[in-house]
């Protein structure tokens, strides 16, 4: 039994596409994070931190969206989706997947100045500025490593695409996609593959974002 426990429009899109990449069965529990119930004592029991993705699997609850698709990859080896242990590429490989891990909170932060931070005058367009400029650096990085290549590591398509290949719809809220060409090529290659389109139907309705383009507000 494999069990995802998910919010829409959240960082467990990546077990979900994970999954369907895998083409592993499984079942999908959808929770919201806006009535409370991922403080409930039912969800605290499998995800302590009260957060998603969590993966229920053979008796045991990951939490960690990294940690559960590194654990995915290493169980289906003939997958092919992470390169093999000890190598050089599977250096690069791991830096990626935890590299997801230092553009997703900057994304997250951004949400919490532009979308949850009640009143207005909390929120703090210095801040703001400072956010986009540190996710422009990461984009950087990644546009640089595209640009002799259509997927993160030289070996192709791997798990640690969907770390990242799930962030890039969002990084394109807050920093214009013009100057990062590749990286938007990559993202709509990314979208476009069939297991991100089955994960996608089945996730549920992203409701975070209203706008295509969230402005820093004049200080
Ligand atoms: N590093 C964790 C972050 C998990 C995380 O923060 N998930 C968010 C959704 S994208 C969440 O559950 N937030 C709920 C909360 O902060 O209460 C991962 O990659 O799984």
């Amino acid at each position: 039994m494999i069990r995802l426990h998910h919010v829409p429009g959240s960082r467990s899109f990546r077990i979900l596409w994970l999954l369907e990449e895998l083409g592993l069965t499984y079942e999908v529990r959808n929770w919201r994070l806006d009535d409370g119930s991922t403080r409930s004592p039912e969800f605290l029991a499998v995800s302590p931190m009260g957060r998603v993705p969590v993966l229920e699997i053979d008796g045991l609850a990951i939490c960690e969206s990294g940690a559960i698709l590194q654990w995915l990859v290493e169980r289906h080896p003939e997958a092919g989706l992470a390169p093999p242990l000890g190598t050089a590429e599977r250096a690069r490989f791991l830096e990626w997947v935890h590299f997801a891990e230092t553009q997703a909170p900057i994304l997250e932060q951004l949400n919490i100045q532009h979308i949850f931070l009640r009143p207005a005058e909390a929120r703090s367009p210095v801040l703001m500025k400072l956010l986009v400029r540190r996710l422009a650096v990461t984009m950087k990085v990644m546009e640089q490593a595209l640009a002799t290549r259509e997927t993160l590591l030289d070996s192709g398509f791997s798990a640690a695409d969907v770390m990242l290949g799930f962030n890039i719809p969002a990084v394109f809220r807050f920093v214009r996609a013009k100057g990062f060409p590749r990286l938007a090529a990559y993202g709509a290659a990314m979208a476009a593959r069939p297991a991100y389109q089955r994960a996608l139907a089945q996730a549920g309705a992203d409701t975070l974002y209203t706008r295509d383009f969230y402005e820093v507000p004049d200080a």
